[in-house]
């Protein structure tokens, strides 16, 4: 199963690199705290996106595991990047309810700014450390409890970098449908 749609709002999974979403009004960034490039997707995002993303990131950190802030996208092909501190696995307690914050907050930014699409990579689940299986449980449950309420998000996508990351989401999507 690769979609889910409640209404008029859709959810898709999606296999890919997160830089690369061209039809997406927002990306998502798995951040550091201080909002500086990093490596993974943070790194490839800043790189993509040019210097002068870091220059406005870094003027909002920092911020805290579960906080999300937006700014411009730059050169990336889309029009915001919201920057989540996910948590990391076993030292930002609880972590479920962390990374579930990230992607409420993430959409409450969206619905705040009448952003219609987004596109979130797989949180806290490469350097910070979280077992994509319970990633994919998290990140899932919450944005499928949060379509319902959704007034300007119409597409959510998780864009997974891996084939094995893309049928664990898949997985679970079938689950929790
Ligand atoms: N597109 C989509 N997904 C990607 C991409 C990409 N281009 N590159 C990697 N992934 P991570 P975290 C996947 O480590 O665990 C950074 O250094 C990757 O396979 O980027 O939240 C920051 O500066 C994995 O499944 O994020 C922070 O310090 C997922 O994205 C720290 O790492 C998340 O991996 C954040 O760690």
């Amino acid at each position: 199963m690769n979609r889910y749609i409640y209404g008029d709002v859709s959810l898709e999974l999606f296999k890919g690199d997160i830089t690369q979403q061209e039809e997406m009004e927002a990306i998502v960034n798995a951040a550091n705290a201080y909002l500086r490039a990093g490596g993974g997707v943070a790194g490839a995002i800043h790189r993509a996106a040019g210097p002068e993303l870091e220059k406005e990131s870094m003027r909002l950190g920092p911020i805290k595991p579960g906080e999300a802030v937006i700014t411009g996208a730059h050169q990336l092909p889309n029009t915001y990047v919201i920057h989540c501190l996910g948590p990391v696995y076993d030292r930002d307690i609880p972590h479920d309810k962390l990374l579930a914050d990230c992607y409420q907050n993430a959409l409450d930014i969206c619905e705040e700014k009448g952003i219609k699409s987004i596109a979130f990579p797989a949180i806290s689940t490469g350097a910070f450390g979280y077992p994509p299986e319970e990633a994919a449980e998290v990140a899932l449950r919450t944005i499928m409890k949060k379509m319902p309420s959704l007034k300007n998000v119409q597409l959510i996508r998780m864009v997974l970098f891996g084939e094995k990351d893309l049928e664990i989401h898949k997985e679970t999507l079938k689950k929790l449908m």
